[in-house]
């Protein structure tokens, strides 16, 4: 077996994985990244959309700014709306913070071109990744690669960005991890389509319908969900059905708004579910990301998660590795999970008071709670902050 020693092993190399690699090579330690799929594939997800203040600084402190200052769209606030009703909150009002319209395809291409700039070592299409040795100051990754041989690196801290169907999770023993999970009883079917978005924000629309949310990637790209049973195959979505649905539920004709469909390019199913687990550190192993915790779309924290952990594992990993000093890596996982639980309330509470479950009297809470969150300064403040992001350390 072929033997490679670095300072950080790093699983998965999407967004966590690359960042922290970015991250941790301006600090001066060297990793090596694994990834069981293509570089093609993971460019190519159709993912996330929406970046917090907290995330667009880290990104522009790290010198990857560039791309997003050009062509990434600053939103001042969102729409939330039910029917007959369309509110704006504005966050930079509200709060002094805004959140900008940048895909993760985006932000990958940045990570990606930044670090083969770099040099960066990445085996893609990987298989058979296992970790070994996490107890000890030696932890090693093994795994076949992409021509069929054997590896093995050994480093002095393995990093788990391997989302949540990676092997890192699940290498933390069962007697020391604990987990928590919940799962909505409905799913988004999510659209990409060649047609200028009809709106300047993100539209949230409760409807007696089901959920629907428009989003957008450009000036003539839009991103559109509808809430629908889980299991829903997508075949039963023809293109015109889901043009009828999305004017329906949010509000074509309402106030003299109109939405323009366009051709559809992509169409997928996602379900939706809530997981965290703790601690995310395991000896020298670290989970940073999806791999760690699972929130549903609604309130675009997935992504932003991922970077904020990162944004705190990188100096610790460094303080730890080229100091000695291992106080930041130790408190990494509270200070992690804090951030974690507040992003997994507020991924909750957005779902659960847009998404039609079927229940009388959980409709009537939702619609009480949107005109307070809409109506009252104190309730927009809440969701705006929340929304917009906290300051990473929070
Ligand atoms: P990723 O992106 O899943 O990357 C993990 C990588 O690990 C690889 N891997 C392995 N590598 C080696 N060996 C193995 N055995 C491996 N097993 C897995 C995988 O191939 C993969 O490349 O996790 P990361 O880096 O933690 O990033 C997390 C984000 O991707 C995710 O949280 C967001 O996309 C969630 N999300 C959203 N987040 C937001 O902040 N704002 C949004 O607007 C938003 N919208 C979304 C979303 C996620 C969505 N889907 C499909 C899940 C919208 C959608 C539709
Ligand atoms: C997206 O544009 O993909 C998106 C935006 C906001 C969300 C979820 C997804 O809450």
């Amino acid at each position: 077996m072929e033997e490679v020693r670095t300072q950080v092993a790093i699983i998965g190399a999407g967004p966590a994985g690359m960042l922290l690699s970015h991250l941790l090579a301006a600090d001066g330690v060297e990793t090596v990244v694994v990834e069981s799929r293509s570089e093609e594939y993971v460019a190519g997800r159709i993912r996330a959309g929406i970046l917090e203040q907290s995330t667009v600084d880290l990104l522009r402190a790290s010198g990857l700014g560039e791309r997003l200052e050009l062509e990434g769209d600053r939103h001042r606030g969102i729409y939330l709306q039910w029917p007959g009703q369309r509110h704006h909150l504005d966050f930079v009002d509200l709060t002094g913070r805004s959140v900008w319209v940048y895909g993760q395809t985006e932000v990958q291409k940045d990570l990606v071109a930044a670090r083969t700039a770099a040099g960066q070592q990445v085996h893609y299409e990987i298989e058979s990744t296992a970790l070994h040795d996490l107890e000890t100051d030696s932890p090693s990754v093994t795994f076949i690669d992409a021509a069929g041989a054997e590896r093995r690196i050994v480093a002095d801290a393995i990093a788990g960005c391997d989302g949540s169907f990676g092997p890192s999770r699940v290498a933390v023993p069962e007697d020391v991890r604990s987990t928590w999970e919940k799962v909505y009883p409905y799913s988004w079917l999510g659209v990409l389509a060649d047609v200028a978005p009809s709106t300047d924000e993100l539209i949230y629309a409760w409807h007696p319908d089901g959920f629907a949310l428009h989003s957008m990637r450009s000036e003539s790209v839009s991103r559109l969900y509808l809430q629908v049973p889980n299991d829903t195959p997508v075949s039963e979505w023809p293109d015109d059905r889901i043009w009828e649905a999305l004017a329906t539920r949010l509000g074509h004709g309402q106030d003299g708004w109109t939405m323009t469909p366009g051709p559809i390019t992509e169409k997928s199913v996602l379900p939706m579910h809530s997981f965290v687990q703790s601690p995310m550190r395991h000896g020298r192993l670290f989970l940073a990301g999806d791999a760690a915790h699972i929130v549903p779309p609604t309130g675009a924290k997935g992504l932003n998660l991922a970077v904020a952990d990162v944004g705190l594992l990188a100096p610790a990993l460094a303080e730890l590795l080229l100091k000695g000093d291992a106080r930041l890596a130790d408190a990494y996982s509270d200070t992690a999970l804090r951030r974690v639980w507040r992003c997994t309330h507020f991924s909750w509470w957005m779902t659960t008071m847009l998404h039609q479950s079927g229940d009388p009297f959980e409709r009537e809470l939702q619609l009480s709670q949107l005109r307070w969150v809409t109506s009252s300064e104190a309730g927009a403040t809440g969701l705006a902050e929340n929304y917009a992001g906290l300051p990473i350390g929070f």
